[in-house]
C-alpha cells in the first residue's frame, strides 16, 4: 500500500467513525444502551453532568447507586475538579420524593458517587441534580421512567 492509499484509507475510517459516532448519538436519544450515560447541559450552560445508574437499569424499590462526573460544557474531555454534587429523585405526577435521603459524596476531581437512592413506585421519575463550583450552583433535570 502506498502514502497515499494510505492515507486515503485512514480518512475514509475517519470519516467513517464521526458518522458512526453521530449516528450512535441520535439513536441514543431514541433507545439508550444500557451501559451509555445520561448526560445534559446544567442550567446556565456551564457545565456537562452525566450520571449512570449501578445496577443499570434502575430496578423498582431497590436501593441502587449513581455514578455522577462533571465536565466543562466548552471542552467534555475535562472533568471539572471541586465541582460538586447533589441528587435526589422526584415524581411530578405524585408531588413526592423518595423515602430514603440518598448521599452524595463529591469526590474532588469531578467525579461524585451516591448511595441511598430507592425509587418505590413504578411510573415517572425525575431525577434532579445539582452541581455547585465556588459558590455557584447550577441544574439538570432527568427524566427517568420506572417499570416493573
Ligand atoms: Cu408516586
Amino acid at each position: 500500500m502506498s502514502g497515499r492509499e494510505r492515507r486515503g484509507l485512514l480518512q475514509r475510517c475517519a470519516i467513517a467513525a464521526v458518522a458512526c459516532l453521530a449516528w450512535n448519538i441520535s439513536a441514543g436519544e431514541l433507545e439508550k444502551p444500557a451501559s451509555a450515560p445520561n448526560g445534559a447541559l446544567t442550567s446556565a450552560g456551564t457545565f456537562y453532568v452525566t450520571w449512570s445508574p449501578d445496577p443499570d437499569p434502575i430496578p423498582i424499590n431497590e436501593l441502587f447507586k449513581i455514578r455522577f462526573k462533571v465536565y466543562r460544557a466548552d471542552d467534555r474531555g475535562s472533568l471539572v475538579p471541586r465541582a460538586v454534587v447533589t441528587a435526589n429523585a422526584w415524581m411530578p405526577e405524585h408531588n413526592h420524593g423518595t423515602a430514603l435521603q440518598p448521599r452524595v459524596e463529591s469526590h474532588g476531581d469531578g467525579t461524585a458517587t451516591g448511595e441511598g437512592f430507592l425509587l418505590h413506585m413504578q411510573g415517572r421519575w425525575e431525577l434532579r441534580v445539582g452541581v455547585a463550583l465556588d459558590g455557584q450552583m447550577e441544574r439538570a433535570t432527568f427524566g427517568l421512567l420506572i417499570e416493573p
